[in-house]
């Protein structure tokens, strides 16, 4: 969802004021470590930057992704050509943007109708959440939205995603608990063609990445929806949870190497101090952030705007 159209539901002030109580947690941490330079209480030189390095450290923004940001920095400070703290801190937030931004595009929904969305992701991280709140904020935004219950191990999970469905007015296709996923997503690709949605957003079932069968079943899927529609998925996201920090990191590799993922959703930035992770992980898997989750509320998935995400997340 873009700024302009989550503006439509709350002001900007509203959007970006969810976004930096979301993001407290991290913020918080953030704010401890750079409180001298902000704050102008210590003087710009190799100590300053080695509690920045710190500092990110701590926050899982990562060895290399680290030193990526601050090498530059370093440069320019042991050579005196930067003086100022406000200039260190306005540097320092550009690296980072950089580095969020990097590897963002555009999700070309346009492009394609329907516009097939895979969603996959460890047990618990948000999929299904995820789904029904982006279901229902395109919903509102006009476009055909039509879900497809993928995850048939748990009739709770048929259940849930069908909740959701109701509550927007979206159609949601599902089989029995214990059907072929493959069938269910062949269903609604189907039906997505047939009714001439923009967005079909599919649900499946959380599996461990070290999982080879259940890879295998994911595999599967992306297959026979490419049947029905050639190039379909258009869109495999993987959903992350943040709470677990450094290892979204190994288990993104993986899922990546299985399925070639297209695109990131890092959930419950809320729940965690450690929401540097982020930029550790975009810049590792050289992969797109398409949206953030900070809460539980539908509002509180928002598209990721490196820039607004960097300003929710550095004080001064
Ligand atoms: N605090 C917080 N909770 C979230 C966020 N996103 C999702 N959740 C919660 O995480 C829990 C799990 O979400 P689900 O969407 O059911 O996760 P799932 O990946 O579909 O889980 P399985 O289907 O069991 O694999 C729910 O209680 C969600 O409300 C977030 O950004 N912040
Ligand atoms: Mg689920």
């Amino acid at each position: 969802m873009d700024n302009e159209s989550a503006a439509e539901n709350e002001p900007k002030s509203g959007f970006f004021a969810r976004l930096k109580s979301g993001l407290a947690k991290t913020r918080s941490n953030f704010a401890g470590g750079f409180d001298n330079i902000v704050h102008g209480k210590a003087k710009v030189g190799p100590e300053l930057l080695e509690e920045l390095e710190e500092t990110l450290l701590i926050a899982d923004v990562g060895m290399q992704t680290t030193s990526f940001i601050l090498d530059d920095l370093k440069r320019e400070v042991s050579q005196n050509r930067i003086r100022e703290n406000k200039e260190v801190l306005e540097q320092l937030k550009q690296r980072m943007i950089h580095v969020l931004s990097q590897n963002q595009k555009p999700l070309p929904y346009s492009e394609h109708q329907p516009f097939v969305i895979l969603v996959v992701g460890v047990n618990g991280s948000g999929k299904t959440t995820t789904i029904g709140k982006l279901a229902r904020h395109w919903k509102q935004e006009g476009k055909k939205i039509l879900l497809a219950a993928g995850d048939t191990f748990r009739a709770a999970a048929i259940d849930q995603l069908q909740v959701w469905a109701d509550r927007s007015g979206i159609s949601c296709i599902s089989q029995k608990i214990g059907a072929d996923p493959s069938a269910v997503a062949y269903d609604a690709v189907q039906a997505g063609l047939a009714r001439e949605m923009d967005l079909v957003l599919i649900d499946t079932a959380g599996r461990l990445q070290t999982n080879t069968n259940l890879m295998e079943e994911l595999k599967k899927i992306k297959r026979v929806i490419g049947k029905v529609l050639p190039g379909a998925p258009h869109e495999t996201l993987l959903v992350l949870d943040a709470t677990i920090g450094q290892n979204s990191i190994s288990q993104a590799r993986l899922f990546n190497e299985a399925l070639e993922v297209d695109g990131l959703v890092m959930t419950k930035l809320d729940g965690t101090a450690k929401g540097g992770v982020l930029f550790n992980i975009t810049d590792d898997l050289k992969l797109p952030i398409r949206f953030v989750g900070v809460g539980e509320k539908p509002e509180d998935l928002q598209e990721f705007n490196p820039q607004t995400f960097v300003e929710a997340l550095i004080p001064g």
